[in-house]
């Protein structure tokens, strides 16, 4: 509800119009698969997130220009940039900057609601959009994965536990990402990427999400099918995420 409020206030001051003259609008998102698969990167989607309900304050000093292109050099396939103004203190200059800095694919992390939303990752600058089964009707998450993938657009899929994964897939999503993360109650078990992995079509890249915070986890995760790991608080809850990456992947 706060989110639809949110995107009609959007609607009234910026037009579709006014998205589609913008400079990104025109640009031609990169794959994600080919960065995820890449041999010289390591498939980590590094996340700049300054704050979380589950957490409330992560990072409050950290500069996105500095911190994403870190997670660049350190070998991150993408970058996930939360936009949500309200629950995780991120906004659209955020994802326009990692833009500016960085030539790898990028996430907009946000709750999409809206093909109007859509619309403003493109003209942001995204590669790449979530749609989160939790929150979207199967045909919601069909018509969003058509419009997003006819602007070029690669889409994740979020899913829980396995009546949502067997309810949402459909052909117009290009990855499928297991959320550790219960977000009705915040507990995470990494245990429910490994009881999915298999359950999901080896056309779609598999993305493990969220409590990722150990390097032996990613090569467990790797071993039982997982192509992506999406990592945040990891590294945003220490001094210098881009030196905790580094360390990370080293
Ligand atoms: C990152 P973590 O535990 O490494 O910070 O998790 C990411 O998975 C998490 O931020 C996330 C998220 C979401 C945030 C996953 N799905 C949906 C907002 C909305």
């Amino acid at each position: 509800l706060r989110k639809m409020q949110e995107v009609a206030e959007a609607k009234q001051l910026v037009s579709i119009q006014d998205l589609e003259d913008e400079a990104y609008f025109k640009r031609t998102p990169l794959s994600f698969k080919e960065f995820l698969l890449a041999e010289d990167r390591t498939g980590i989607i590094a996340e700049f997130k300054r704050r979380s309900p589950s957490k409330g304050l992560i990072n409050g000093v950290a500069d996105v220009a500095e911190v994403t292109q870190a997670y660049n050099n350190a070998g991150a396939s993408a970058l996930s940039v939360l936009t949500d103004v309200d629950f995780f203190g991120g906004k659209r200059d955020d994802l326009l900057m990692a833009r500016k800095e960085n030539d790898i694919p990028i996430l907009r992390k946000d709750f999409i609601i809206d093909e109007y939303q859509i619309l403003e990752a493109k003209a942001w600058g995204a590669d790449i959009i979530l749609l989160i089964a939790s929150i979207l009707t199967p045909q919601q998450i069909i018509d969003f994965g058509k419009f997003a993938q006819n602007l070029g657009l690669n889409v994740l899929l979020e899913v829980h536990n396995l009546a949502e994964l067997e309810r949402s897939i459909c052909p117009n999503l290009n990855a499928i990402g297991v959320n550790n993360r219960n977000l009705a109650d915040f507990t995470v078990d990494i245990q429910t990427s490994f009881d999915l992995v298999n359950k999901i079509p080896n056309e779609f890249l598999k993305i493990s999400e969220s409590a990722i915070s150990d390097p032996k986890i990613i090569k467990e995760l790797k071993i039982a099918g997982f192509n992506g790991f999406l990592i945040g608080e990891n590294f945003m809850k220490t001094d210098d995420p881009g030196k905790a990456i580094k360390e990370f992947v080293a």
